[in-house]
């Protein structure tokens, strides 16, 4: 006698266990609500599988027939409740596997926008290429030439703890860095060019501070250099002033103080009222003559102004934000409502 009567063959030579895997098979393959009646008519119909076998039965000794009986009672109560399942399921997906319903109303894919720095950066430079300034761009891996010396910034000058910088490490240089303000555009644009130049350039800059609610240790600044014959400091506070309106209103009250940059002569800082008290927005002045000179520039024949401000602070003022780090945390709600 076999071990194991659950599969032991009927008469018909199928038995419980051979069946159970037919019928299971057959079901998965099911794909209509025709195809599920014909199998459960093929298995268990009056002249179905499983009728047959226990029909088979009969001609079994009284000690298998309890034994295949039972699994077969089981067998079909487990078949039954399959097919109930998959009958419901069929009926909830009437739709042909793969259709598109092309009634459903067409649904407005979402549109990414521009960074908030962006925007205020391309609103920097149109205003002041409304007033003759060409946009330039430059690196931002730059050479301590360009950072520094030639912005009559030496090495060993107590000025350069102004820029804590991030040097960059290499096995051959020692001189390169991750600029820490776009000022270096001013001797490579003047080191290219002959005057007269009117260029503004936007860009990231990077410096090895902490950070707090008005300090990023990457940010955005906006440079502006204009060198010609005959510009004097009235030159530099007119574009100033013209620009603060075009981007603060012309009410918005506007305040110069004298500042230190070793590469202007003098240095100025613009600062504009906000709710009472005086914000500062920019460093500017005229362009030291050193610098001039450095570029290769006459600076008995020309002069020249310079300036450098923070989009990120300016928008800061502009929108409310009272918090710098905002601007590059990534997190949407912040960044989808400008
Ligand atoms: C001065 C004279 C010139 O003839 C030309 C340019 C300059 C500006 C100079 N190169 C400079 O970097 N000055 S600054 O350190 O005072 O920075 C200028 C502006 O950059 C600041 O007014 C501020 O708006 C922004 N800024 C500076 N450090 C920042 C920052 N924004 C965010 N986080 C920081 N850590």
């Amino acid at each position: 006698m076999p071990k194991d009567h659950g599969v032991q063959a009927t008469q018909a030579g199928e038995s419980v266990e051979e069946l159970k895997i037919a019928a299971i098979t057959a079901l998965d393959s099911t794909e209509s609500g025709e195809q599920l009646e014909a199998w459960r008519v093929g298995f268990l119909g009056r002249k179905g599988r499983l009728t047959g076998l226990l029909r088979g039965l009969g001609s079994l000794d009284i000690e298998h027939r309890k034994v295949v009986g039972a699994a077969a009672n089981s067998l079909r109560g487990e078949l039954e409740a399959l097919y109930e399942e998959r009958s419901k399921q069929s009926k909830s997906s009437q739709a042909p596997v793969g259709s598109i319903d092309i009634t459903l109303p067409g649904r407005r894919p979402a549109l990414g926008g521009l960074h908030p720095s962006t925007q205020m950066i391309r609103e920097i430079t149109q205003a002041f290429n409304e007033m003759g300034f060409q946009t330039i761009e430059g690196p931002e891996v730059e050479l301590e030439k360009y950072n520094f010396d030639m912005l009559n910034i030496p090495a060993n000058h107590p000025a350069r703890d102004q820029w804590d910088t991030i040097w960059v490490d290499s096995d051959t240089h020692n001189d390169v860095l991750l600029r820490t303000h776009t000022s270096p555009m001013q001797a490579r644009t003047m080191e290219a060019n002959d005057p007269p130049i009117r260029v503004v350039v936007p860009g990231k800059c990077y410096r090895y501070e902490s950070t707090d609610a008005t300090h990023e240790w990457h940010f955005n600044q906006v440079e502006g250099l204009a060198v010609d014959e005959g510009i004097t400091f009235a030159d530099l506070k007119g574009t100033l002033y013209e620009f603060a309106r075009r981007i603060f209103g012309s009410q918005r009250k506007v305040r110069f103080r004298c500042d230190f940059f070793p590469f202007v002569e003098p240095g100025v800082d613009m600062s504009i009222e906000w709710n009472g008290n005086w914000i500062e927005i920019l460093g500017a002045g005229m362009v030291h003559p050193k610098v001039l000179e450095n570029a290769g520039y006459d600076s008995t024949k020309y002069t020249g102004f310079a300036f450098g401000m923070g989009p990120e602070r300016i928008s800061m003022l502009r929108n409310e934000i009272t918090d710098i780090r905002h601007f590059f945390s990534n997190d949407l709600r912040f960044l989808t409502q400008f």
